[in-house]
């Protein structure tokens, strides 16, 4: 049975929203999003950064998300998510699943570090405005491409649980202005989604 080494908040809840989507059986290791469970000499041997997820597979072990969800839907695959590589819509696929941890996660992370991680004393304004102004700008293309589509290559697709995800975050995190209609429409259509619910709300 596939195993999930989980924190809530994360990018650990792409992958439950995945295996629910796909309604895959799976184990959940549920540690707390703190140093003491993640830098822990047992989480380190799972993870060299100690970080989550980390999905492990009888003897498959993978740490990177995007490539937890390519595995899981190339081997356990329970009806799609993913076009076929001669389908018209599978560049598009490619461009936002990868786009997720390429541009939009970077500028999230340092985001991240300087509101909620660091203590206000050593939060760094200037990191901290230069993210959130390259943020606004990556999510610029994506709230340009869902003006005609409900979702990122019009139907549903992993691309979605990787950017939809990344898209939540970034308008959790106050950085989706009210002028990217189609981003701010995608997210509660995304946020509607009983799978995305159960991902979002494990803790
Ligand atoms: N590119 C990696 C990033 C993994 C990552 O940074 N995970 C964060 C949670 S979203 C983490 O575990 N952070 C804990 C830490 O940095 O100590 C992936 O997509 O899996």
């Amino acid at each position: 049975m596939l195993k999930l080494h989980f924190a809530p908040n994360s990018r650990a809840g792409r992958i439950v929203w995945l295996l629910e989507e796909l309604n895959l059986p799976y184990e959940i290791n549920k540690m707390d999003f703190h140093p003491k469970a993640l830098k822990s000499d047992e989480h380190r041997s799972r993870h060299p950064l100690g970080r989550v997820p980390v999905l492990d597979d009888g003897d498959v072990r993978l740490f990177e998300s995007g490539a937890i969800v390519e595995y899981i839907l190339d081997r356990h695959k329970n009806g799609g998510l993913k076009p076929d590589p001669q389908s018209p819509d599978f560049p598009d696929y490619l461009q936002w699943f990868h786009y997720c941890e390429g541009m939009v996660m970077p500028p999230i992370n340092i985001i991240v570090v300087n509101t909620i991680l660091l203590p206000p004393d050593r939060q760094d304004q200037t990191a901290l405005g230069q993210a959130q102004r390259l943020l606004a700008k990556a999510l610029g293309p994506i709230n340009a491409a869902l003006a005609s589509k409900d979702y990122l290559i019009g139907s549903f697709s992993a691309a979605d649980i990787m950017l939809g995800h990344a898209c939540f975050m970034s308008n959790r995190l106050g950085c989706v202005s009210d002028d990217m209609h189609y981003l701010k429409a995608y997210v509660e259509r995304i946020a509607n989604r009983s799978a995305f619910k159960t991902a979002i709300n494990m803790q």
